[in-house]
């Protein structure tokens, strides 16, 4: 299996945690992948026309796309139900966190764009601000109800971990270690982990 794949993509690094932790990594080769608004990558259309990564490129040419879905599929790899609870409460819980994540992960990375891609002039602070907020608020859902942090290792824990990585990595001085000391606590206990250490995002 091949994975396109950006060290600094959060959602690219979410796969990879998963991979490493169900023990697959050694079956997937990595391949980089540069994909950004406003600019045309027509081979890249080919594997994905919406040109989001990562896509998952299987060994008949099937191609598995968004980061969920290649999670699932590498899941269900593995056996099922070691990172999406297969039934129960649990599952929807663990599904629908990882849902609200996915929004965060998308505002922060429409911020993201918003400052470093859409040319100056063309800048909209409130929509910045407004999707910014959305993340910052995310982040207090998880502090106040912190059950989540306490639960067997799942996707939406690695969710997290991607949320706050990406973060330190684009975000550096929006002080969620102070706001958010729970999340802090959780991301350090995280970092103990192998496969979120190795994932950091390099230096910006
Ligand atoms: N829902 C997708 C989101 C993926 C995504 O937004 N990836 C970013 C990279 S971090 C991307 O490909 N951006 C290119 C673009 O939006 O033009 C997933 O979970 O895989």
């Amino acid at each position: 299996m091949k994975l396109t794949f950006s060290q600094a993509s959060p959602f690219a690094r979410k796969v990879r945690i998963a991979a490493i932790e169900l023990g697959l990594i050694d079956k997937i080769e990595f391949v980089p992948a540069s994909v950004a608004p406003g600019q045309p990558n027509e081979e890249y259309s080919l594997i994905n026309p919406v040109k989001k990564l990562p896509a998952l490129i299987l060994d008949n040419g099937d191609v598995v796309l968004d980061s969920y879905v290649i999670v699932e599929y590498l899941d269900e790899l593995a056996g099922g139900g070691k990172l999406i609870p297969a039934s129960g409460p649990t599952r929807w819980k663990v599904k629908s966190d990882h849902s609200l994540l996915q929004g965060m992960l998308d505002s922060m990375l429409l911020c993201r764009y918003e400052r470093m891609v859409r040319p100056q002039g063309l800048q909209w602070q409130a929509w910045s601000d407004d999707h910014w907020n959305r993340a910052w608020k995310g982040m207090a859902r998880f502090e106040n109800h912190p059950d989540m942090l306490a639960r067997p290792f799942d996707i939406a824990q690695i969710a997290l971990v991607c949320v706050l990585g990406y973060a330190d990595f684009r975000f550096p001085d929006c002080g969620w270690h102070k706001a958010y000391p729970k999340l802090d606590a959780f991301h350090q206990k995280m970092l103990e982990r192998p496969s979120v250490n190795i994932s950091v995002p390099p230096a910006a």
